[in-house]
């Protein structure tokens, strides 16, 4: 028996359709959705398989029998499991109040189920990953058009300049957005790339400038300078929208050209040949805002200089620049439902852990929240004790800077709990495992995918569930149930779910059999980019000088401060991906694992002669927080302030014995350190000294 299912990958956040073969129950082939991505899938989709047959992912309900992180355990039952796990809340509750009670997760899209858990008893303490990767990137936006990040994206395909600032376009990966760029670069585009070492995507670009590590913004603020002093904006645009412009002018009138060339390392007379460049190309111009945006405390500022750069050259909302995302309702469509909507269902209320929307984080999005607070408000009991975490898709102590902060602060826990599909550093260090099913053994909530063309994306299970696991949706409502309050999941199927969620739309699940998804537009749905854009900020303009900022005692152009270098011997630790490893997910995943074991520290040529380190040395490499042994990587390719790790390596759990102590953790060295603004960590904050190893 063979059969062809159209679902949705999850071996990354990104998504992507996919097809999946199964033949005799066997999943034998995975490739991309024809309909949408040409058939292509990255080799992390292509591993969906090996992490389908993996022994070492987790098989069944676990509850802890020795001392936390021991690796101990018990196997339980769901119904144990569950039970155990509900008494416990019950009593941390009854005895501390809800709201010490926090559950976070990788935004998915059963998130709207966890936030109804959530409300149901009476926490505001959902969170998010979001600010850990871009929650700097999400103020910066609503500060500048009242909307956040995710309600935008970029028209890559139709673009004749793309500007990259550190996004590793063809490492760190979105399919889509690759073919498109890909697309456009055949029809002429020219693609410019900064960043501090020499990657896959430098080899993509036109023009590649290794700039000093953290200096993108004084480069920003340059080119802001070239094109109002020589008139090289888009003018109509700017008139019609644009608000605070004579401030923007005073504030840029220090950082010439000349000045920027002493911070950035990048000649001037180049910085203004990228200025009229760009102009030339108005509006269909990427000022790249970013994926992860969260490398050092001014994050926001270097973020909202990019969108800036976006609004001189008019291409917000343009053909081959930046769009707002279209919803159904954009569409002619009824809305799309989700079960944080029910009328019944109390509103989070109360003081949040994290401080956003208060005193401390007054601007960043509740809706997230900012997930590097949660090890400093367990610490310090600030605003109030928390008791008890739950984490689902998530391991907040990798993906949290700082894991020894971090393994301290969830050790005064009374109650940790991991949803999850493998045993992350969390689940290992947790009370109770409730594992979940893999996205090939499961359905999930529909996708719904604004854009200018809105679509809704089905994940079907494709094959029975291998082991004793079950999905996200069903694990919440168990527990939802235990704890009184089973009446906001008013469902028992997946597709008792689907139809919640379509409930108000004209859309049958069988709509979904021909090609997995169902298009809510024909065409492209752009509004008049003079005429009829919907800024949300208070003036319906792109401000500037922010009434968000400014409301709350923020300075919209605050004077730049020079990046510091590393003291003589030390380097900046940097960060980020490989195509084939997700974050902290794969590093043990039987293929992937073998592709890319482990990590190295790259480090600049002339710095390693100095400290007697040669290529593929093991080095030992320590912070103020941390310590890591590693191979060195030595090149020419990085600047000398910096060094680089890929994230995810250094794993420390032992039952993932093809990753175990391979390379050395990112985490382990990197300070706590947070925008205070926008939310994001910064990841690129901490200096690392480098030694051979002894
Ligand atoms: N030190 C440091 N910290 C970082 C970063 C960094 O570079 N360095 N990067 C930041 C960024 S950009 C991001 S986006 C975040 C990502 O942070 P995380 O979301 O924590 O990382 P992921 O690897 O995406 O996924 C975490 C967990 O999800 C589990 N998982 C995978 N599939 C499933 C599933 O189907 N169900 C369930 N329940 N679990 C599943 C994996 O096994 C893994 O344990 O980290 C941020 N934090
Ligand atoms: N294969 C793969 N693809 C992914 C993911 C994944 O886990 N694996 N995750 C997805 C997610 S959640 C995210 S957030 C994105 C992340 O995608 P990106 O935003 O592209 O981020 P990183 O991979 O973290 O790469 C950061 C780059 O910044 C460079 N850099 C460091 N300091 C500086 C500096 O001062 N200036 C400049 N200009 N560059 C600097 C680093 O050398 C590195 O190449 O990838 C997405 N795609
Ligand atoms: S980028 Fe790769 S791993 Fe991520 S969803 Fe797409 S195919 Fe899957
Ligand atoms: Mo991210």
């Amino acid at each position: 028996m063979r059969k062809e299912v159209y679902s949705i990958c999850f071996m990354c956040t990104i998504r992507c359709p996919i097809k999946v073969t199964v033949e005799n129950g066997t999943v034998t082939w995975i490739e991309g959705n024809s309909h949408q991505l040409n058939g292509a899938l990255c080799a992390k989709g292509s591993a969906g398989t090996a992490l389908l047959y993996d022994s070492e992912r987790l098989r069944y309900p676990l509850i802890r029998a020795g001392a936390r992180g021991e690796g101990k355990w018990r196997r339980a039952t769901w119904d144990e499991a569950l039970d155990y796990t509900a008494t416990r809340l019950k009593e941390i509750i009854g005895r501390h109040g809800p709201q010490s009670v926090v559950f976070g997760e990788r935004q998915n899209l059963n998130t709207h189920i966890s936030k109804t858990f959530m409300r149901a008893i009476g926490s505001p303490n959902h969170f998010t990953h979001d600010a850990l990767c871009k929650g700097s990137v999400n103020t910066a936006f609503r500060s500048l058009t009242g909307y956040t990040d995710a309600q935008v994206n970029m028209d890559f395909a139709n673009a004749k300049h793309v500007i990259l600032y550190g996004r590793n376009f063809f490492e760190s990966l979105q399919l889509k957005p690759i073919q498109a760029l890909m697309a456009a670069k055949e029809k002429g585009a020219q693609i410019t790339y900064l960043d501090i070492r020499s990657t896959v995507t430098a080899s993509h670009a036109h023009r590649f400038w290794m700039i000093r590590p953290g200096t993108d913004v004084a480069l920003n603020y340059a080119l802001i300078h070239v094109v109002l002093e020589e008139n090289l904006y888009d003018e109509a645009y700017v008139n019609k929208w644009v608000s605070g412009l004579p401030e923007l002018r005073a504030f840029v009138e220090p950082y010439t050209p000349e000045w920027a060339e002493e911070e950035t390392g990048i000649p001037a007379q180049e910085i203004v040949a990228l200025a009229r460049e760009v102009s030339r190309d108005k509006p269909q111009v990427i000022f790249n805002f970013g994926y992860r945006g969260a490398s050092h405390t001014n994050e926001i500022y270097l973020r909202r200089s990019i969108i800036i750069l976006n609004a001189l050259m008019g291409s917000i909302e343009a053909k081959g620049g930046l769009f707002f995302n279209k919803g159904p309702a954009d569409a002619g469509w009824g809305s799309f439902r989700s079960l944080t909507e029910q009328e019944e269902l109390p509103k989070a209320s109360g003081e949040r852990f994290d401080g956003v929307g208060g005193k401390k984080l007054p601007v960043c999005d509740p809706a997230h929240g900012v997930a590097s607070m949660l090890p400093l408000a367990i610490l310090n009991e600030d605003p109030y004790p928390i008791r008890a975490a739950i984490v689902n898709r998530f391991d907040p102590l990798l993906s949290v800077p700082d894991y020894n902060l971090n393994k301290r602060a969830f050790d005064r826990l009374d109650l940790i709990v991991s949803i999850d599909v493998n045993f992350s550093e969390t689940a290992w260090f947790s009370d109770v495992i409730l594992p979940e099913s893999i996205y090939l053994e499961r359905g999930d909530s529909l996708q719904l995918s604004s854009g200018l063309k809105p679509t809704l994306f089905m994940r079907r299970q494709c094959v029975p569930p291998r082991y004793d696991t079950k999905p996200q949706w069903e694990i919440v409502k168990r527990l939802a149930e235990r704890l009184g309050v089973g009446r906001y999941f008013p469902y028992e199927t997946i597709e008792d779910l689907w139809k919640f969620q379509l409930q108000d739309m004209d859309i049958t699940i069988g709509d979904f059999d021909g090609k997995g998804f169902v298009s809510l537009a024909e065409k492209p749905i752009f509004w008049d980019r003079l005429t009829g854009i919907k800024f949300k900020t208070p003036s319906g303009k792109i401000e500037l000088v922010s009434s968000l900022l400014e409301d709350n005692g923020f300075p919209s152009f605050p004077a730049y401060e020079a990046m510091p270098s590393p003291p003589e011997g030390s380097f900046r630790l940097t960060t980020g991906r490989c195509a084939v490893h997700t974050h902290v997910s794969t590093q043990n995943n039987p293929y992937l694992s073998e592709l890319v074991p482990e990590n190295t520290l790259w480090i600049n040529s002339d710095e390693a002669a100095k400290l007697g380190i040669t290529d593929g040395q093991e080095v030992e490499v320590t912070s103020d927080y941390g310590f890591g042994r590693i191979k060195a990587h030595v090149t020419d390719f990085i600047h000398p302030e910096a060094v680089f790790m890929l994230h995810g390596f250094g794993r420390q759990v032992s039952a993932t014995t093809r990753c175990f102590d391979k390379g050395a953790s990112d985490t382990a060295l990197q300070a706590n350190v947070t925008d205070m603004i926008g939310g994001s960590p910064a990841l690129h904050h901490t200096f690392v000294r480098v030694r051979p190893r002894r």
